[in-house]
């Protein structure tokens, strides 16, 4: 992977333009296509915001956990947009979703969630600025956070919104990118990455396990070009709608918040949700 590596980005949590503006144009390859699968930004979120987060997430907001409908081990907290469009929940993602982040929030005022870190990272980076999506009016939570025990691991899979929600944003968007940020450090549980995209559901689906019900057939894929383990209070960025999956987590836990980024071009806004 080429700049996997950012030793620029120190732990401060000051926001430096010159850095955000780095971190702008090392995502320009991965919007347009190439061999470049990732931007990883080594401590963006620092050691002790990670020790708070950790707390507000285990901390009297675990009534809200729930497995993801087809990878049960997987906890996490509010669900994806493209669940709640696929079984008709989309008036109460809309309308909860945001109070369960603002919930994370207050737990760890005043510091900021990583989500926070990385939407105002993309608003001081992107020349277009970045500001949550809407549909219809309505905002978009961006944020999800989640926890997987040993054991739990995700399929070979990609995040392709325009097939789970056919908007008018998603279906005219360049590109679907996906952020995360792990605040634990953990064995095993590598973030797999593949060149490929798959634009045909039905082909999507003739690779599929047919026993996962939404992963592809490891036999059938081949290796992954990348594998990247990364360490606590990293992020990673890269175009979800490559293939991609996680390894057995072997000693968690496995924390992440993770979000999406709607790209509709280079010199457009960046829309986040999750
Ligand atoms: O947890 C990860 O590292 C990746 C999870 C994933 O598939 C995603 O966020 O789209
Ligand atoms: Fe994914």
């Amino acid at each position: 992977m080429h700049g996997n590596d950012d030793s620029n980005v120190s732990n401060d949590v000051n926001i430096d333009r010159k850095r955000c503006g780095n971190v702008s144009a090392r995502l320009q390859p991965i919007i347009v296509g190439g061999d470049v699968l990732a931007v990883m930004i080594r401590g963006l979120y620092p050691e002790f915001a990670c020790e708070a987060f950790i707390a507000a997430f285990e901390g009297g907001i675990t009534d809200k956990f729930r497995g993801y409908a087809v990878e049960p081990q997987l906890a996490r907290i509010e669900r994806p947009l493209y669940e709640a469009a696929a079984d008709g929940g989309l008036a109460a993602y809309f309308a909860e979703a945001h109070r369960t982040n603002w919930a994370i929030q207050r737990a760890m005022y005043p510091i900021m969630t990583s989500a926070t870190v990385i939407w105002t990272v993309l608003d001081n980076a992107w020349p277009a600025g970045a500001l949550l999506l809407r549909i219809d009016g309505r905002p978009c939570p961006f944020g999800i956070s989640r926890k997987v025990d040993d054991g739990g691991e995700t399929g070979i899979h990609s995040d392709m919104p325009n097939w789970d929600y056919a908007v008018e944003e998603f279906l005219s968007a360049r590109t679907n990118l996906s952020f995360l940020v792990y605040p634990s450090q953990f064995e095993g549980g590598e973030l797999e990455l593949w060149p490929d995209t798959i634009n045909q559901p039905a082909i999507f689906k003739g690779l599929m396990d047919k026993a996962s019900g939404y992963a592809l057939d490891r036999k059938r894929v081949g290796p992954p070009a990348v594998t990247i383990h990364p360490g606590k209070g990293d992020a990673v960025l890269f175009d979800a709608r490559r293939l991609h999956a996680v390894r057995e987590v072997r000693k968690g836990p496995r924390y992440s918040q993770s979000g999406f980024i709607n790209v509709r071009g280079l010199h457009e806004p960046l829309s986040l949700y999750h």
